[in-house]
């Protein structure tokens, strides 16, 4: 049924026109609906001299309704009919902006006369984002008033412009403090009585000043050199092309068809998926809803290391002071300084000011006594990965810390609650496992130990919205949902060199599908001797397959000094920080293969390659869901898209196995099983992978019922 999102209120002789869709008022169906009906109302009603369009809540119109683009439907047609409404409606139509104007909500506010926003509104079209173009207009009219280099800057990145900056660029035309309708009625009041004329964004032409000779030649050759799989780029630098070059009309008409084009691409549904997966990640089934959170105003680190360092600028960068706590002088001046190098290399490039450092680095102090972590709201322990040391850590501060003072491991693979044990109040404690470097990368898999209470859980979820990271709850299980996956990825890779495959070989094939880097690339750069420590601490507890040849190469490599980038040769050499193929490697695999009996192949396919590396990886996610670890299969998109780099295009591991065909991957590891033996179990497929491929359903398709019942 339809719901009214629109009120039309008549003051004097002028319309207020207020749109109310919570959350962030996107111009739905109802929307649109409302809109048209009050401007067909207006229409008629001679004693109206203007119009003032603007929104309850907390922003402006944010966009089109994401979720109705499921459909795949192109546009519907009475987004064109409310946007001629408008534009030819005869009186002044003001738009009154305020938090975010996104997307088709800037594209209406740029089909009205005029617009005014609060100092603290932004206005974008981040429609690249979702694998789109802006379908409303928004190629066609934004160059017209800020200028084609301009709107193609805009568009192209997403970007969002505050308000300040878009009234320089002719966006808008009065940026005002306090009340923002009032403001609006009063530059309403002006304009009509300066008998202003009513300008059109669509009447105008595009300065010829803002198109240099080879702007978008230019924008071509950058897109070409940075390949991706996102379809609108390419598609958006033609539509601003158009309309530099066509008549409005007919630049509508190239927007309107390589919008379609953009929305029925696979690359858009991943991202759309992408957009809603990463919103989903915060809503944690079972949890009491607005559960009351622990207050979180300072912060304990232990270690200065390079993640003690990284995990603390966070938080000063979010306000939240930090004490860090070092065992020697020497290693906490070392940490500080580093995280002073980092701040002061972002200045230079002119992301922050020094003055901002100062405010940062003032927030940061550092500690050689336990003590100094007594008043801190959360601790998270960033000591080196092992767990007797780690046992200790948790040991002393259990003396030190508050009664309700959350603890937090960055492990990457540890046990939380054999550590909840050691702290002794294990309810308080959780994993927070940061990505590397931890000031960059944007996920954060939060462990949730058996004994952790609700609300230390919604808590550090909250906090890590707040520090800008994009949080996945995990079960505790060794690895995570991230390292669990990538182990058999790294596995199979390594595999791979064994039967004659070369490093370049496999980093060609995996980033061909759009990886950053291939498996080799990327362990030279983590540090061969770090991962084959990780193999060998499990291998003390047991936890390796007897696969004799598991991990033999990494082995070998750490034995040989060759420890990636950091050593100069590790799977490849290194020419400063250029990786080049050395034939060594080659030699040692020939030897650890004729040693573990495995025969030389001369055939393997970049298709086998991408097979080998990622279906048992999406075969090890599918037990991931089934043993409850993780919530739901965007959970896992969004854990591999930002913190392993699987390309957003195809939507994250799960995502991308649904659009291959579940059946299709069950039947490829069916294949290899019997192709390379299945001694250690590697090819046995998860018990849900095989249903769903018999049901001839995807991941996508699982219910909330099905995935409750995995997490109890
Ligand atoms: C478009 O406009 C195409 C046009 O050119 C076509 C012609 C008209 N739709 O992010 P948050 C939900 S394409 C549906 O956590 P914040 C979101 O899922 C669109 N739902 O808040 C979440 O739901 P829940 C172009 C949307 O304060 C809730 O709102 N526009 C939409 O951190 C809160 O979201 C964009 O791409 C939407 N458009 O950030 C803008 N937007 O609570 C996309 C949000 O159930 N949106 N939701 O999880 C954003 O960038 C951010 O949401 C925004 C607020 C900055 C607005």
């Amino acid at each position: 049924m339809e719901k009214n999102r629109v009120t039309l209120e008549k003051r004097g002789t002028f319309a207020l026109v207020c749109v109310d869709n919570p959350p962030v008022n996107a111009i739905s169906r109802d929307v649109r609906a409302g809109l048209i009906t009050v401007l067909r109302q207006i229409a008629v009603d001679p004693d109206i001299a203007a119009i003032i369009l603007y929104c309850a809540g907390r922003t402006f119109i944010a966009g089109a309704d994401i979720a109705e683009f499921a459909s795949m439907q192109p546009l519907a047609a009475d987004i064109h009919e409310l946007f001629d409404l408008i534009e030819n409606c005869g009186r002044p139509v003001v738009a009154a902006l305020h938090g975010t104007a996104l997307g088709g909500g800037l594209e209406l506010a740029l089909v009205c006369n005029f617009r005014v926003a609060l100092r603290s509104a932004r206005i974008g079209l981040p429609e690249v984002r979702l694998g789109l173009l802006p379908g409303g207009g928004g190629t066609q009219r934004l160059p017209r008033l800020a200028g084609a280099k301009t709107a193609l800057k805009i568009i192209l990145t997403g970007v969002q412009v505050p308000a300040d900056k878009a009234l320089a660029l002719g966006i808008i035309d009065e940026v005002v403090d306090g009340d923002l309708l009032e403001a609006a009625i009063a530059y309403t009041e002006r304009v009509l009585s300066a008998g202003c004329t009513l300008r059109r964004a669509s009447a105008l032409s595009v300065n010829p000043d803002s198109v240099s000779a080879d702007l978008f030649k230019q924008a071509r050759q950058a897109l070409a050199q940075r390949p991706n799989g996102n379809p609108a780029p390419a598609r958006i630098i033609t539509c601003v092309e158009a309309a530099v070059t066509q008549p409005f009309e007919q630049g509508m008409a190239t927007e309107q068809r390589l919008f379609a084009e953009c929305l029925r691409s696979p690359a858009s549904a991943a991202l759309r998926h992408r957009f809603f997966a990463e919103r989903e990640v915060t809503k944690i089934p079972g949890l009491v809803v607005n559960l009351p959170l622990r207050p979180i105003q300072r912060v304990g680190v232990v270690g200065a290391g390079t993640m003690g360092g990284g995990i603390a600028m966070n938080f000063v960068n979010a306000g939240i002071p930090v004490v860090i706590v070092e065992a020697s002088q020497a290693a906490l001046d070392r940490g500080l300084s580093i995280v002073r190098k980092n701040y002061e290399a972002t200045a230079a490039k002119g992301r922050i000011t020094g003055e901002q450092i100062k405010q940062y680095m003032g927030r940061l102090s550092g500690s050689l006594d336990y003590a100094d972590l007594a008043d801190c709201d959360l601790v998270i322990e960033a000591v080196f990965e092992d767990m007797e040391l780690k046992k200790r850590v948790c040991a002393q501060l259990s003396k030190i810390c508050k009664p309700g003072a959350i603890i937090a491991s960055n492990t990457s693979t540890l046990d939380v609650d054999v550590l909840a044990e050691a702290y002794g109040r294990s309810a308080n404690v959780l994993g927070m496992h940061f990505f590397s470097p931890a000031n960059v990368m944007r996920l954060l898999e939060v462990v949730r130990g058996a004994k952790t209470a609700p609300d230390v859980l919604a808590t550090v979820v909250k906090l890590a919205r707040t520090i800008g990271k994009v949080p996945v709850v995990s079960g505790m299980c060794h690895g995570f949902i991230g390292n669990r996956m990538a182990e058999s990825y790294l596995r199979e890779s390594e595999r791979l060199l064994l039967e004659g495959a070369t490093p370049q070989q496999v980093d060609a094939a995996v980033q061909s599908l759009g990886m950053p880097m291939g498996p080799f690339r990327m362990l030279d750069m983590a540090g061969v001797d770090v991962v084959a420590k990780v193999a060998l601490e499990q291998g003390k507890n047991g936890l390796l397959p007897l696969d004799p040849c598991y991990q033999a190469v990494v082995l070998k490599l750490m034995e040989l000094g060759r420890y990636g980038q950091k050593s100069g040769r590790g799977f490849y050499r290194y020419e400063g920080r250029t990786p080049m193929a050395d034939p060594i490697v080659g030699k040692i695999c020939t030897e650890l293969a004729s040693r573990h009996g495995i025969a030389y192949r001369d055939d393997i396919s970049a298709q086998e390659i991408i097979e080998r590396c990622f279906y048992p990886l999406i075969n090890e996610a599918a037990k991931i869901l089934e043993e409850g670890i993780a919530y739901r299969p965007g959970d896992i998109d969004v854990v591999w898209i930002n913190g392993y780099g699987f390309p957003d295009y195809l939507g994250g591991p799960l995502f991308w196995a649904d659009t291959l065909g579940l059946a299709n991957i069950a039947a490829r590891i069916d294949h290899y099983a019997v192709q390379l033996g299945n001694a250690y179990g590697y090819w046995h497929r998860a018990a849900l992978l095989m249903r769903l491929a018999d049901q001839g359903r995807g991941f996508s398709d699982l219910t909330a019922d099905e995935l409750n019942h995995a997490h109890g």
